[in-house]
């Protein structure tokens, strides 16, 4: 059918809205900026459980890098869907190919969409604590960052132009003034996508974030000693280097106190007030192997950098908050360092090891 020339020089009206390259452009733009932190954050996570240098201070950087990546992915969410919702005419659009530079473009966007919604999916999944796979989260989530990343890049480079053009003002009044609402409802979206969630890192919304998957007040348990299988034996000693002290031993020294939070890479973090002997009281300098009582498990042990074992917020924690630790918590004692990821706090410290 052949329609009239009338209705087909009026094509761009019909289209609602929301399906207009000035929004796509304006919520990728967000998006870019959403997906560019959570990437960069998340390298940094990767990195600093991978050996990369990392300073001690300041003593809440990781958990700010940890927070950012956090919100900046759940913040992506509502933002991807927008963003979907404003091209999906041109998706199906036919036909599929046109040539090879445009079979090229579509297909770096079709992986471009399925390595995003990877991304975010298990990073919400994770976060909720939750592994409904068998492959390894921290191996995967990182490699497809990476395929994300480069097809990223290219659907921008590609759609330089388009983005130069259509970010300038448009002129049928109507229609921008909807193209706005849209714009709004997106940000609002987002906006209550964070508040509802960020609670789990940042204490003053803590109360306000409804969905966050965190009781508020009680520093949470991330592995309980249930799930790690760990018996304290009666006669538990530490063994540090050629020494080895008892519980009361290590009551018995001096105590130091220290506020530091634990920053889970699961996305919760929270300070807590911990009371313990000095690590570099109980070594020699250098790297230092710490060892759990949990017979396997991927964080049993850790090695703990010599500028780490010797400042002097280095605990081996005998309390939190002024209490006995309890055997979730560590008990009989359990590592904490300032700017350390969560993960490598070792709890129910059996021995430390200087290393070679
Ligand atoms: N031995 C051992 N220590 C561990 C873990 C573990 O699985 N085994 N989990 C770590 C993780 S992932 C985090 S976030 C913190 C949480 O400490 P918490 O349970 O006292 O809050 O403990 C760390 N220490
Ligand atoms: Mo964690």
């Amino acid at each position: 059918m052949k329609l009239p020339a009338k209705l087909l020089a009026r094509e761009p009206e019909f289209k609602a809205p929301a399906h207009h390259t000035g929004v796509t452009s304006r919520v990728g733009t967000w998006l870019g900026i959403t997906f560019g932190l959570c990437f960069v954050t998340g390298l940094i996570s990767h990195g600093v459980q991978h050996d990369w240098p990392w300073p001690t201070r300041p003593v809440d950087l990781y958990r700010v890098t940890q927070g950012v990546h956090v919100i900046s992915g759940v913040a992506s969410i509502p933002l991807l869907l927008a963003k979907l919702w404003s091209v999906y005419p041109k998706l199906f659009e036919r036909p599929l190919i046109r040539n090879v530079p445009h079979a090229l473009e579509r297909a770096s966007i079709f992986v471009l969409i399925a390595a995003s919604f990877f991304e975010l999916v298990t990073g919400l999944f994770n976060a909720a604590q939750n592994y409904p796979w068998s492959f390894y989260f921290p191996t995967a989530h990182y490699a497809v960052a990476w395929i994300v990343a480069g097809s990223l890049l290219v659907h921008i480079a590609v759609k330089i132009p388009l983005i130069r053009r259509t970010l300038e003002p448009a002129s049928e009044e109507k229609t921008i003034l909807s193209r706005r609402a849209f714009l709004r409802t997106t940000a609002l979206t987002t906006g209550v996508a964070v508040v509802a969630t960020a609670g789990v890192t940042v204490p003053w919304l803590r109360n306000v974030s409804a969905l966050a998957w965190r009781s508020p007040g009680a520093l949470p348990v991330n592995r309980t000693a249930k799930a790690a299988n760990i018996v304290v034996p009666r006669d538990w000693r530490l063994n540090a280097g050629a020494k080895s002290f008892s519980l009361a031993d290590l009551r018995a020294m001096p105590q130091t106190t220290v506020e530091l939070p634990i920053a889970c890479v699961e996305g919760w973090s929270q300070n807590a007030t911990w009371t313990g002997v000095r690590i570099a009281d109980l070594v020699e300098k250098g790297d230092v192997r710490v060892e759990s009582l949990e017979k396997d498990g991927l964080y049993r042990a850790t090695t703990l950098p010599e500028a780490f074992a010797q400042d002097p917020l280095t605990l081996l924690a005998l309390q939190l908050d002024g209490e006995e630790l309890t055997l979730d918590h560590g008990y009989p004692c359990r590592l904490i360092a300032p700017n350390r990821p969560g993960v490598l706090q070792t709890k129910w410290v059996t021995s430390l090891e200087v290393q070679a």
